[in-house]
């Protein structure tokens, strides 16, 4: 290869040329390492100072699938190459079940009279919040059978589940944990972002650990320490759908996040688009 030194020339060279050379190299690497840190933020003067316990994350689409663009999505799963989604709107809500791939809508139930809202699977049951109504419904996944009903106080938004409780969020900065027995409030933890209170958590996904949270009206989802409640990260979906896919009339905003454990993926829609999104997150 041109430009690079052959044995034979190498063993040519004086040790004082090499030392020389050496020197060069190492000074140049130092000021590249320097240049690098910078950027980062670490040692450059002009670097915005980082937030002190915030990390921000944006996102590059991965796939992009269809959604029924008449689902006005309150809550979302991933089991096995399905969407699992709960719609609300009263005298529109739903439970239903999506093909990823296709979009297709592949069992669907009304739930008559409320509003429905955030939906969690846990052991083989589907458990559904409403809004207004203060009922949780519990489904079988395999029938979709309607097999109880549990009573709670104040608004029922996003619901997810860590295996062990089910988690809660009603608008509020709060977020409560059920025991999915008896459906009552074993414990709560205040979400908090940088010491303040976080309101609107809606729509809930449990994900490696950290609850993710979309706040509601906003492109944002929070990645919450679900010990502390301590808001770990805030993840920026905005122009996540494009403008072209928009209806003025019908979309809404970002809502639905589901987590696909075994292929490490994460799915975003939104209330009314007619796209579900692949996305992959990266550090802004
Ligand atoms: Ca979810």
């Amino acid at each position: 290869m041109r430009g690079f030194l052959y044995m034979r020339d190498f063993r040519r060279i004086k040790p004082r040329t090499l030392a020389l050379a050496l020197g060069l190299l190492l000074a140049a690497g130092w000021r590249g390492f320097e240049a690098c840190a910078g950027e980062g933020g670490q040692a450059g003067a002009a670097a915005p100072a980082p937030p002190a316990d915030v990390v921000n994350y944006t996102y590059t689409v991965v796939n992009t699938f269809p959604h029924d663009p008449r689902a006005f999505t309150q809550g979302l799963l991933f089991l096995d190459g399905k969407l699992l989604e709960s719609t609300g709107l009263t005298n529109q809500s739903s439970l239903r079940e999506a093909d990823l791939a296709t979009g297709k809508v592949l069992r669907r139930i009304p739930v008559p009279g409320q509003f429905a809202e955030g939906l969690a699977l846990l052991d083989g049951k589907l458990y559904q919040l409403t809004w207004r109504g203060g009922k949780a419904f519990v489904y079988d996944l395999k029938t979709f059978d309607k097999e109880k009903e549990f009573s709670y106080a104040g608004e029922g938004w996003g619901l997810t589940t860590d295996g062990h409780w089910l988690i809660m969020s009603d608008g509020t900065s709060v977020l409560r944990f059920f025991d999915p027995a008896t459906f009552h409030m074993d414990h709560s933890i205040n979400v908090t972002r940088r010491g303040d209170p976080q309101p609107n958590l809606n729509e809930l996904e449990y994900v490696k650990g950290e609850i993710f949270a979309n706040i509601w009206n906003t492109d944002w989802v929070a990645r919450i320490d679900p010990l502390t409640g301590k808001i770990v990260g805030m993840i920026d979906f905005s122009n996540l759908l494009p403008l072209a896919d928009r209806d003025p009339e019908h979309t809404d905003v970002l809502n639905g996040i589901a987590y696909d454990p075994a292929g490490d993926r994460l799915f975003v829609t939104g209330k009314n688009w007619p796209k579900v999104f692949e996305v992959r997150l990266k550090k802004k």
